[in-house]
């Protein structure tokens, strides 16, 4: 597939992709929905890359939502099919890929663009970055799993505050509400977010994928059933051999 939205890197295993629409502030039109959703297909399984870094173009917004002048005149119909295709399509991917997806958010983060850093496991995001749900100030409600992950980071109460009053928070702030998980200068971001994916693709990569695993089933039924099966399958793996043997030899893991 040729990305006419995004700029795809790979650098020391650590795919970066680059959310690239800036005049539009990045907005998710269908084909960067589309293409970050073959680019995610892609690097979840490409055994040359150990994280992916998501960020956007310029210095002013990570994603600022979707694309408001597509969606504008659709249906019931067309906005509950293209609600569930994309949530498959790239929210899920994102959540369910088995290597670690960083947020690298470097401006705002509006509805679908906090929705698409929500799905990552990780974010990181610039001091002057702004993020909200405002959805209801356009008469709908999130559609890419705003009003369930959302909740699940900042508890049911902010969730319904935040996503009501279609309100931005600044970075400071989310990050006290666990948002994100941390805010440095802007031009700090990607370098933070860089050496992040470094220190994460030290560590073994079979065992990172069976607790990304086990960490999204945190909240269902059969969580701590999950963690014993997939703590079981890492004793077959080499990472294991590995990881004690470095460990009892007194030398550094090598996983490959
Ligand atoms: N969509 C399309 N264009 C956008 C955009 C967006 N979300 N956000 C910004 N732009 C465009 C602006 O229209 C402008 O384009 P030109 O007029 O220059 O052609 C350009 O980006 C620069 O924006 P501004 O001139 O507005 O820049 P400012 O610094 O003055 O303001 C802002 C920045 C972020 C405060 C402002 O741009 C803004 O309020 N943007 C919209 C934020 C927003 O409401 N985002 C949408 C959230 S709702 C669905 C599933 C999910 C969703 C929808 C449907 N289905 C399954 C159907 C999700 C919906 C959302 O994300």
């Amino acid at each position: 597939m040729t990305y006419h939205n995004i700029k795809v890197s790979v650098d020391h295993k650590i795919a970066t992709v680059l959310v690239d629409r800036p005049k539009k502030l990045n907005a998710l039109n269908k084909e960067t929905i589309a293409e970050l959703g073959s680019v995610i297909d892609n690097l979840c399984g490409d055994e040359s890359v150990r994280v992916i870094v998501l960020t956007g173009a310029g210095n002013k917004a990570f994603v600022a939502g979707a694309d408001i002048a597509e969606f504008a005149h659709f249906s019931k119909e067309e906005g509950q099919e293209l609600s569930q295709r994309g949530q498959e399509e790239l929210f899920d991917k994102i959540e369910l890929c088995p290597k670690i997806v960083i947020a690298a958010i470097n401006g705002y983060a509006l509805g679908g663009g906090l929705e698409l850093a929500m799905a990552s496991h990780i974010r990181i995001a610039s001091e002057n970055a702004l993020m909200g749900l405002p959805e209801v100030s356009l008469g709908v409600i999130p559609g890419y799993g705003g009003t369930q992950r959302l909740p699940k980071l900042i508890g049911k109460g902010r969730a319904m505050e935040l996503i009501s009053t279609a309100s931005m928070i600044d970075a400071e702030k989310a990050c006290d509400w666990g948002l994100v998980n941390s805010v440095v200068p802007q031009d700090q971001l990607m370098d933070t977010a860089i050496k992040l994916a470094l220190k994460i693709s030290s560590n073994s990569s079979t065992a990172i994928s069976n607790a990304i695993d086990a960490i999204n089933a945190f909240d269902q039924e059969g969580g701590f059933q999950r963690e014993i099966e997939n703590f079981g399958h890492c004793f077959e793996t080499e990472d294991f051999k590995e990881g004690t043997q470095a460990f009892l030899n007194k030398r550094k893991p090598n996983f490959g």
